[in-house]
């Protein structure tokens, strides 16, 4: 049986993950709106991403016979962030966007620390074998926005340079959650 305050915080957990999911939808439809399909597929597809995380506590929580509780997700509301006003996003602007995008992955990989944190000092090693697979994916999901806002630093000051960057970020494609529960 899983410890409450665990449930409580895989709970919690979940919805973070579904709020992450419309978080990345709303930098897409921002990105969208601007012209930009190829960040807009990237982040649709980081959404789907977001979608799966939220269902493996989903399926953990149920597995362990805990209560699964969907709470209220919070909406996003990136198109009235002080980084896009204006019209056209790149240079500076498209730099605050995706910075604004790691931010939030450090602050999911802190909460995922901490539920690690708890696992181990309640020494419930079945979930922090669980959340290893989530310590990794938040190293590789820091890495990625990380090597996006670098190659906009570097590239992305002229609309060649953005052009090209989101023709690459066109063929991103989706790939399921290697994790099974
Ligand atoms: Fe679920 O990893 Fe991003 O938020």
């Amino acid at each position: 049986m899983l410890n409450r305050k665990l449930i409580t915080l895989m709970n919690e957990q979940m919805n973070k993950e579904f709020y992450s999911a419309y978080l990345y939808l709303d930098f897409a439809n921002v990105y969208e709106s601007k012209g930009l399909l190829g960040f807009a597929n990237w982040h649709k597809i980081q959404a789907r991403e977001e979608q799966d995380h939220a269902m493996l506590f989903y399926q953990y929580l149920h597995n362990n016979n805990a209560e699964v509780k969907l709470m209220t997700i919070e909406s996003p509301d990136v198109r009235n962030a002080e980084a896009i006003n204006g019209t056209n996003i790149k240079g500076e602007k498209l730099q605050d966007l995706l910075r604004a995008s790691l931010k939030h992955e450090e602050y999911i990989t802190s909460l995922i620390n901490n539920i690690y944190s708890v696992a181990q000092e309640l020494k419930d090693y079945k979930t922090m074998q669980f959340l290893d697979w989530f310590v990794k994916e938040q190293g590789e999901e820091e890495n990625n926005f990380q090597n996006l806002l670098v190659k906009a630093q570097l590239f992305c000051d002229d609309s060649k340079g953005l052009y090209l960057l989101d023709s690459e970020l066109a063929a991103r494609t989706y790939t399921a959650a290697t994790l099974t529960v």
